[in-house]
């Protein structure tokens, strides 16, 4: 098994905004753990990843600022890349959907599914801004979630309850570009029938007993509610047209971004093919090879992905490989270990509140490592898990300074002072030197097999507990008291700590690659195979791997370098800081930053183009709701000389009651016209304020008296 192909892939982030340390803890450090993991292991593995650059997370997020998607994607696209390589998240790859190959990947994909008839195209009514000309799909519409009453849920989905909506359901629909009421209009589009295809991807996933329980549960429940039909296309300018050559009219659609972000897997894996100069090596990691060999692909998700990974993504994969029956077949995914969220200091994330930890800002105040570190003992693998930064110096301090850099540093100091700075000779050892041997087997195997397994938590503290074992032979065969007494029962020690330091060097690789480097350097210990992606030259594995780590891998009178240290401490001030950072945020972001803009000044009149105006202060005597249109109340208003009955657009914005007994600003002069049946015979002035408020333009003027 261990042979075959290995595609590990990363949930594609949108470039619509920076990295924030949930994100890392979903979808990217773990990926990168089992990656490292499966690098050192001997495995021959592409790890992939890009930006998604389409969708209405991008297209809104431009229209919000006042630029073009094309400024947005180009922007977070650099910014997300260079977040995620400060992290040390090592991918072979790092593409974004807009770009060429992908373009056409996604589009061949579509095609061939078309042509084999694998959608079905149908006309309905939709969602439509008219203000913005614009159909409303997904993010474009916000309302209030019909499963759990959050008021800003989205077309697609609810961010509060998770449900799966579409725009229908949502109660009270407002665009989100405009706020605008939507209409009902037409338009054509291509459905994946995912209800047809769910006896396949019952059959698939029966055979999956051993993904995560999370996982598992989300995917059941899904298939028990049975599948829906789903358009794979929308009306929109930004994203991967739909291809000529389709049956029907791909003019101003594109696919949809769900369908072409999971192609973007294979688009890069072909893009880093080609920078290899071979240009059909991705089909190693994705299709089933002439000799059967069959690769593995993996994603790593957080849990609000797991419909399109597991169901979506995968009854694409089966509809191409229907569609061209003659080319060889993609493989399905072996696995998806989609984490839960993480939680910060208590509390939801939420970037519009403030509370997150930028992946930058983390960076800038500390070692990649200790970042890594923090966030991987505390993974949200199988439920929802919280950071908070007096968690993150806890284990920081006393695990990895106390445990493991504390080993090190006497296991070093022992053999700088006590043996010359020499690997001495194990002569005789005693049971517990023994024992203590006997456990880099025990740790490597079970370390090993966490992370096949995908429990990089339990990898990563496994890897702590040989430190923590060596922590303790050093006590009990205390080598400062040997030293005097049995000579050779100090060296045999040092020896073996040693030999414990070398292995855990490798078994903390993944999770704390910079440190290990430094302490293979102290350990002048050379020949690990990188687990960094391999040079072109080099995908054959060579030189020491995971497996190494189970025996003692140095010599006799091999030269160890200085002791140095391998992680600092984190400081209560620091910790502060970073809590104040949090508090002060959030409370910035309680008062919006973004007002809503003045309304634009309207076109300079002249004198003459106003005084036509008969504007007259009139007093409400009644009001109530028009019987017929129910956006509009109805007003009796005394004039002084005459009452007039006047209709206003208003009921959303006012109750009945609320006017009446004002003295108001009428328009008087304009001519009557008939709404629903009833005549309205001037205007009511109102004052919009830029949250959209209306207030009644009132005045202490008598009835009939003219506004001038
Ligand atoms: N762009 C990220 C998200 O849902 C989404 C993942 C795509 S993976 C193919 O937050
Ligand atoms: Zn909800």
């Amino acid at each position: 098994m261990a042979d075959r192909p290995l595609l590990v892939t990363s949930a594609l982030p949108y470039a619509n905004g920076p990295l924030h340390l949930g994100h890392l803890a979903g979808a990217y450090l773990p990926a990168d753990l089992f990656v490292r993991y499966a690098r050192l292991a001997g495995r021959d593995v592409v790890f992939v990843c890009g930006s998604d650059e389409h969708g209405a997370a991008i297209t809104i997020r431009a229209h919000k600022e006042g630029t073009t998607p094309q400024a947005i994607v180009d922007r977070y696209h650099a910014e997300l890349e260079h977040a995620l390589d400060g992290f040390g998240i090592s991918f072979d790859i790092y593409g974004r959907t807009s770009s060429e190959t992908h373009r056409e990947t996604s589009q061949d994909l579509f095609l061939a599914v078309e042509r084999a008839g694998g959608f079905t195209r149908k006309t309905s009514t939709q969602l439509y801004d008219p203000e913005a000309g614009l159909f409303l799909a997904d993010r474009y519409v916000t309302g209030t979630c019909p499963v759990c009453g959050y008021e800003h849920a989205y077309g697609d989905q609810c961010e509060n309850c998770g449900s799966a909506l579409s725009p229908d359901d949502l109660i009270e629909p407002r665009s989100t570009l405009t706020g605008a009421e939507p209409e009902r209009r037409e338009t054509t589009h291509w459905y994946l029938p995912l209800g047809d295809l769910q006896p396949k991807l019952e059959e698939w996933l029966a055979t999956k007993t051993d993904w995560k329980p999370n996982v598992l549960g989300q995917v059941r429940s899904w298939l028990q509610d049975g599948l829906q039909e789903r358009a794979m296309t929308r009306d929109l300018d930004w994203g991967v047209p739909v291809p000529e050559g389709v049956d029907g009219d791909p003019e101003g659609k594109v696919l949809y971004v769900w369908f072409d972000a999971p192609i973007g897997y294979i688009s890069f894996t072909r893009e880093w093919a080609r920078q290899r100069g071979d240009d059909d090596l991705w089909r190693r990691y994705w299709q089933v090879g002439e000799d059967g060999t069959t690769p593995e692909l993996v994603h790593f998700i957080g849990k609000d992905n797991i419909v399109f990974h597991c169901l979506i993504f995968p009854a694409v994969l089966m509809a191409q490989n229907e569609a061209q029956p003659d080319l060889p077949r993609f493989v399905l995914p072996e696995n998806v270990p989609a984490n839960e969220f993480l939680n910060l200091e208590g509390q939801k994330l939420s970037t519009s509140r403030g509370w997150a930890v930028w992946a930058e800002e983390a960076l800038a105040d500390f070692p990649v490592d200790l970042l890594r570190y923090g966030l991987a003992v505390g993974l949200p693998e199988t439920k929802d898990a919280d950071f908070s930064w007096a968690e993150f110096q806890a284990r920081v301090n006393g695990e990895l300074a106390d445990v493991v850099g504390n080993f090190v540093n006497r296991a070093l100091t022992f053999c700088a002072r006590f043996t010359d700075g020499q690997v001495p000779a194990l002569v005789e050892p005693n049971e517990k030197d023994q024992q203590m041997l006997a456990a880099l087997e025990t740790a490597t195997a079970t370390v090993g097999a966490a992370y096949e397994r995908y429990r990089l938590r339990e990898a990563v503290q496994e890897a702590v507990g040989l430190a923590r074992l060596g922590n303790q032979y050093l006590q009990e065969t205390e080598p400062w008291k040997t030293r005097k007494t049995d000579e050779q029962a100090m060296r045999n020690t040092v020896h073996v700590a040693l030999q414990v330091c070398a292995s855990l060097s490798i078994l903390m690789e993944p999770v704390v690659p910079d440190a290990m480097a430094s302490l293979r350097a102290m350990l002048q210990l050379d020949g690990l195979r990188s687990s960094e992606p391999p040079a072109d030259s080099d995908r054959q594995p060579t030189g020491l791997g995971w497996s190494d780590a189970a025996t003692p891998l140095l010599q006799t009178n091999h030269a160890i370098g200085e002791p140095g240290i391998l992680f600092r401490k984190i400081e209560d001030e620091e910790v502060e800081a970073q809590r104040q950072r949090l508090a002060d945020r959030a409370a910035a972001v309680e008062t919006p930053e973004e007002e809503e803009p003045y309304a634009d000044l309207a076109e300079t009149i002249t004198f003459d183009q106003f005084t036509p105006l008969d504007l007259r202060a009139g007093r409400i005597v009644a009001a109530d709701v028009h019987p017929k249109a129910d956006k509009l109340l109805r007003f009796d208003v005394d004039l002084g000389f005459e009452t007039r009955q006047i209709l206003s657009g208003v009921r959303e914005h006012l109750a009945p009651d609320d006017l009446v007994g004002q003295t108001v600003v009428v328009v008087a002069n304009l001519a009557p016209r008939t709404i629903r049946g009833l005549e309205s015979q001037g205007m009511i002035l109102f004052a919009e304020n830029r949250d959209g408020a209306l207030m009644p333009v009132t005045t202490s003027g008598e009835p009939g008296a003219l506004v001038k």
